[in-house]
């Protein structure tokens, strides 16, 4: 049987297989309670809804705890370099289009050195699912200020406080046009779950902020069950400005599908140049063949 997942395109033979057969032999070593463990749960429990094959799915990451992802699952991976998980995930997804692909990371890896990538994923629509762990601090290298940090964060590392102002990350994604915009919080499971699922079977780039509290170095969990609550029940998905009012709701963070657009993606506009310009002659083995004659 072949499974079309709807609005996606894609196409591969449907397996059951239960979430613990997406763990991974590499155990997690993150600290116990941190937010991460959540949505790893979360993860393998959306793969084994949708049925993916393992051997259909890659998990790419930059590094930090959160980049650690890739490891745990019984998937096809890759831990990359710091912040560059974008372009890898997009080269990829470029290479074989067939594949699912997932990019994960926290908020250092995605809006301190990985920032340049987002706005050009977001904007070519590249068909992937890019989830990142918000925890508003660089876990992995012991507790400094990150670009979600809240201004005046007292660390080892800002003993008189954060001077800069957070950027807000759906914000951000709205403003860039991704066509799918969501925050979970990974004390949600059931809804985490229900999010990655949407993001996956979204055709376009799927951003997932997950509230996922690091309990070591800057314990949110209080703070995010105060100042979260669900999506208001008529928001429609489809309206961007709305979804951007939504977003800037000062003492709120919704939780939920903010925004979802379906429209070419990177993979499909190539396919259509392609398609346009095919030229018989101009085949790899034609070109090459010139330069070896
Ligand atoms: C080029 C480069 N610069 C800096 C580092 C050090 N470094 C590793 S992870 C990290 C930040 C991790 O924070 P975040 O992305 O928020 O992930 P978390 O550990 O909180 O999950 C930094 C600065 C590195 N590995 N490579
Ligand atoms: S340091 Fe923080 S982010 Fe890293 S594993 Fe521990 S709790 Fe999680």
């Amino acid at each position: 049987m072949i499974s079309t997942l709807e609005p996606n395109t894609l196409i591969f033979e449907p397996v059951n297989l239960s979430p613990n057969d997406y763990k991974s032999d590499v155990h997690p070593i993150w600290c116990p309670g941190c937010g991460d463990f959540g949505v790893l749960s979360s993860f393998y429990k959306a793969i084994s809804e949708l049925h993916i094959p393992p051997e259909q799915l890659v998990v790419a990451s930059g590094i930090g705890c959160s980049g650690r992802f890739p490891a745990f699952v019984n998937a096809y991976g890759l831990h990359g370099t710091h912040g560059r998980v974008l372009p890898l995930a997009t080269g990829i997804k470029m290479a074989h289009p067939e594949l699912v692909v997932v990019a994960a990371g926290g908020d250092g890896d995605a809006f301190s050195i990985g920032m340049g990538h987002f706005p050009h994923a977001a904007r070519r629509n590249v068909d992937i699912t890019y989830i990142v762990m918000d925890n508003e601090i660089y876990g992995l290298t012991k507790g400094q200020p990150s670009p979600t940090s809240p201004y005046g964060m007292e660390r080892k590392a800002s003993p008189y406080g954060t001077v800069d102002s957070p950027i807000d990350p759906i914000q951000m994604a709205l403003a860039y046009n991704a066509s799918f915009v969501a925050r979970g919080f990974s004390s949600k499971p059931k809804e985490v779950t229900e999010l990655i699922k949407a993001a996956m079977t979204h055709k376009g780039f799927s951003f997932v902020q997950i509230l996922s509290p690091c309990v070591t170095f800057y314990d949110t969990y209080d703070h995010f069950k105060k100042v979260t609550a669900p999506m208001p029940a008529d928001h429609d998905k489809s309206d961007r400005a709305k979804a951007m009012q939504l977003a800037m709701t000062e003492e709120t963070m919704h939780l939920g599908i903010f925004y979802q657009q379906r429209r070419a993606t990177l993979d499909e506009a190539m396919a259509g140049i392609r398609a346009k310009n095919a030229k018989p002659d101009y085949g790899v083995e034609q070109i090459m063949g010139r330069y070896m004659r």
